[in-house]
């Protein structure tokens, strides 16, 4: 398992269904890191997929608006627009120069969702997840797994009951995306972190916050 270093930049990114808890995680993981770990505020840097960028927050809202018609290869381009240029402007300098990035999703999404939601042929998310990020890859990744039917409950109740264009597919959608990121993670179980999101959340905080301090020390 590759130690994460001080001395070094890190990718941490952390994916699953909607409503895990990605974003309130990443927030008590900031601020512990600055807090705890004493990190100067200006070497934890937060960003999320889509967006994180002036064309990604663009594409966002094309690709989240119930209205918009986007086939499933547009789809996955869209995503890996968003994030090469992320990886170009954010990600890559952000580990060169000694910060710990932390991510609401990366390439796993696509995985996940366009290969295993969608049913893209797996060679074709690879070469598109190839093409946007070219070498890098996260140190840790960080699933928050839970049935899809408390996830999206959980983010309905959030946003008053309105769904975007991904949130509204059926069940079985997100089924298969849970199973595509269980796959995942049995594939490359060094990099991944697996943690029941149905868990108090600072119960999951403390599992996520032992497992980066271990890799930290
Ligand atoms: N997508 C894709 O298809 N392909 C890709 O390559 C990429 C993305 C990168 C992005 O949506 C959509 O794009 C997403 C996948 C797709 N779509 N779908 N469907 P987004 O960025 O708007 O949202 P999200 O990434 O799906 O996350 P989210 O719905 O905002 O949820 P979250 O960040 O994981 O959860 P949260 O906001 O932290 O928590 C949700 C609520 O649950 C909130 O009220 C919390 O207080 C509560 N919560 C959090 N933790 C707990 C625990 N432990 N117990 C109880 N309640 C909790």
């Amino acid at each position: 398992m590759a130690a994460l270093t001080l001395s070094k930049g890190a990718l941490v990114t952390f994916e699953g269904g909607e409503g895990a808890g990605k974003s309130t995680q990443i927030g008590r993981l900031a601020e512990r890191l600055v807090g705890e770990l004493g990190l100067a505020p200006d070497r934890v840097i937060r960003v999320r997929e889509p967006g994180g960028t002036v064309l990604g927050e663009g594409i966002r809202e094309i690709l989240k608006r119930p209205e918009s018609r986007i086939g499933g290869p547009a789809e996955a381009l869209l995503f890996a627009a968003c994030r090469s240029q992320l990886v170009e402007d954010v990600i890559r300098p952000g580990i060169s120069s000694g910060k710990v990035v932390l991510c609401d999703r990366f390439a796993d999404s696509t995985v996940a969702y366009q290969g295993g939601g969608r049913g893209l042929p797996a060679a074709l998310v690879d070469s598109v997840n190839r093409l946007a990020c070219g070498e890098v890859r996260p140190d840790l990744t960080v699933l928050l797994d839970l049935d899809p039917a408390v996830g999206l409950a959980r983010a309905s109740a959030r946003d008053s009951g309105k769904a975007d264009r991904l949130e509204a597919l059926d069940l079985a959608f997100h089924r298969r995306v849970r199973d595509a990121y269980h796959a995942l993670a049995r594939s490359e179980p060094a990099r991944f972190l697996v943690l029941d999101a149905t868990r108090p959340q600072a119960e999951v905080a403390e599992a996520i916050w032992h497992e980066v301090r271990r890799r930290l020390a």
